[in-house]
């Protein structure tokens, strides 16, 4: 059976998670909590080197890295896969957009404002350079989003799984979804897809998708 390694609360570690659950795909959850190092522990780097996680082992034991590499591998041949080649080569663009102009900078704020509390004050200078730099990704997310409903106007594809990761949990960043309409209308169209699950409903789904 497919396994999802993973850790709760993470963007990251959701997109999979979601992809598994909207395909209908039975999954095996085993949980890595990295608050408390367990992804560098012998026994986790003996099933991904590079200490991190999310790590999917596919049902033939073959290991991929990093979350859109998996929604890519999880969504061939579905309906979460653009049909046309430029389609998917416009996802593909949105998941690099996402890795490089969102994700860096709304995980760590988000880290370092809701996860670990603690060191909000002593990071705040940080905090408040990632805010920056992830308002400059999510104001060109929003006027993309403005003229549609999903990121592709083909509908809803991983590049909206990919993107919804973390922006759908901005505010726990420090940030502001007033700020962005067209984003939060396209959060609320995302969790009205089919088979769609929160990220707070990860932890209850050890074994299998519902
Ligand atoms: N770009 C990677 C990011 C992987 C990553 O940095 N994961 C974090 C959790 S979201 C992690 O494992 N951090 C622990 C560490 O780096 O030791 C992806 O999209 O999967």
């Amino acid at each position: 059976m497919t396994k999802l390694y993973a850790c709760l609360g993470s963007g990251n570690c959701f997109k999979p998670w979601l992809a598994m659950h909207q395909l209908g795909m039975p999954f095996k959850l085993e949980l890595v909590d990295v608050l408390k190092g367990e992804q560098k522990t012998p026994a986790y780097l003996s099933v991904n080197p590079l200490g991190v996680v999310p790590h999917l082992i596919t049902e033939t034991g073959h290991g991929i890295g990093e979350s859109n590499a998996m929604l890519w591998y999880l969504a061939e041949d579905s309906h979460l896969m653009p049909a046309t080649r430029e389609g998917r080569a416009e996802a593909l663009q949105w998941m690099y957009f996402e890795q490089s102009k969102l994700e860096p900078f709304i995980s760590p704020a988000r880290f370092f404002t809701t996860i670990l509390p603690d060191q909000r004050e002593a990071r705040a200078e940080d905090i408040r350079k990632w805010q920056t730099a992830a308002d400059a990704g999510l104001s060109r997310l929003d006027a993309h989003l403005a003229h549609r409903t999903f990121m592709l106007q083909s509908g809803y594809s991983i590049a909206d799984i990919a993107t919804f990761g973390y922006v759908h949990v901005l505010e726990e960043a420090g940030l502001s979804m007033a700020d962005y309409p067209a984003i939060a209308h396209w959060v609320a169209a995302v969790a009205d897809t089919d088979g769609f699950r929160p990220l707070s409903e990860m932890g209850q789904s050890h074994s299998k998708a519902a």
